[in-house]
């Protein structure tokens, strides 16, 4: 009974501390910069006239997005926020900031973005966008003008109470809070590819989006402030056909571009439409295509080296012995050769010694004998 209950309470705080792992999540902060002075769309585009357009109100200087645990956190900034002239329910009312996430799950994605006219790589194809929208009315925009958040497969989220749009500004900032719970693959936040587009917010634009004009006024953007007479020509006729990007500054959060991207990148990209083929911009841009040309170089080398080496080596040995006898050898020879001779010699004076030795003994017998 005992041992059955330890188990039982043994399970039940092993249960209850994975649910507590679980339920932590680590908490995860992205951030991304924008240069400054770059709020000219693809490089020519100037702002409308009327006064409420004060210089950086739509000039992105970075974005940053928190996982908090129970909310993610999006905040966007700007040189100016420019106040609120037109007293938006969200605390601003002059820019219209999208937010495409492309995060880490396969499966629906889209490439187009909500009426700014340009499209978004395959890579960067989004799973969910939020469109912070000044706030008026009930409906999503772009139907209505609340803030909404999209999903891929077109189910929408309206601002709510988990869902929460407002200004910031002491901090120039536009800030979107999302329920952790609406949505996905939060854990890999750091890993997902994010483009960030201001636009001019407009009420009676289409999609809500100031639209451009060929020389700019009031209440349009000027398509050729800074243009040259070649990009003049291009946006007139991208006007004319409805597709120039109606967006003024760009930012990206990606693994591709960890130090932001630089208005050139901007201007490139945002000048990639083209108004013959009817085609939009591309955004991130296409890199340049790199041909990689391979030359297979066989190379024989043939190496004969012919070497004739004569050596002729001769050794002259001379070798005297010099004994009781006289022996003298003389060799010649063509190689190195160790020779050992030996020569024996009659030692005569031993000889000689024994004869007479055997001549005494030869007498010694006789005399003995004789005897
Ligand atoms: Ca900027």
């Amino acid at each position: 009974m005992r041992k059955t209950l330890v188990l039982l309470v043994s399970a039940f705080i092993i249960i209850a501390a994975a649910s507590w792992m679980t339920s932590v999540h680590a908490q995860t902060s992205i951030t991304a910069s924008d240069p400054t002075g770059d709020d000219r769309g693809p490089g020519y585009y100037g702002y409308p006239t009327n006064e409420v357009f004060q210089p950086g109100v739509f000039d992105m200087t970075g974005f940053e997005v928190q996982d908090t645990g129970d909310k993610v956190v999006f905040k966007v900034y700007f040189s100016n926020l420019g106040g609120n002239p037109w007293s938006g329910p969200n605390g601003f009312c002059l820019q219209y900031v999208h937010i495409y996430v492309h995060t880490t799950m396969g499966g629906t994605a889209r490439m187009d973005t909500m009426g700014l006219n340009f499209a978004l790589r395959s890579d960067y194809a989004w799973h969910f966008a939020l469109l912070l929208a000044p706030g008026w009315e009930e409906s999503p925009t772009p139907v209505g003008q609340r803030a909404a958040l999209y999903f891929a497969d077109g189910t929408v989220v309206v601002q709510d109470g988990n869902f929460t749009v407002y200004a910031d500004p002491d901090n120039n900032a536009i800030v979107a809070e999302v329920a952790r719970s609406l949505l996905p693959d939060v854990d890999n936040l750091a890993s997902w590819r994010i483009v960030v587009a201001v636009a001019s917010y407009d009420g009676f634009g289409p999609m809500r989006v100031r639209p451009v004009g060929p020389t700019g006024g009031e209440w349009v953007l000027n398509g050729t402030q800074y243009a040259t007479p070649e990009q003049l020509q291009k946006v007139a006729k991208a006007i004319a056909a409805g597709i120039e990007p109606r967006v003024l500054d760009i930012a990206i959060y990606s693994d591709q571009y960890p130090d932001g991207i630089t208005a050139e990148d901007q201007y490139a990209w945002l000048d990639s439409y083209s108004p013959d083929l009817g085609a939009l911009a591309i955004v991130p841009g296409f890199p340049p295509v790199t041909v990689t040309e391979t030359v297979v170089e066989t190379q024989t080398v043939t190496h004969t080296t012919t070497q004739t080496v004569t050596q002729t080596t001769t050794q002259t040995t001379t070798q005297t012995t010099t004994e009781t006898v006289t022996h003298t050898t003389t060799q010649v020879r063509t190689e190195t050769t160790t020779e050992t001779t030996t020569v024996k010699a009659t030692n005569w004076a031993a000889a000689g010694g024994l004869a007479v030795l055997g001549l005494i003994i030869g007498l010694a017998i006789g005399f003995a004998m004789k005897r």
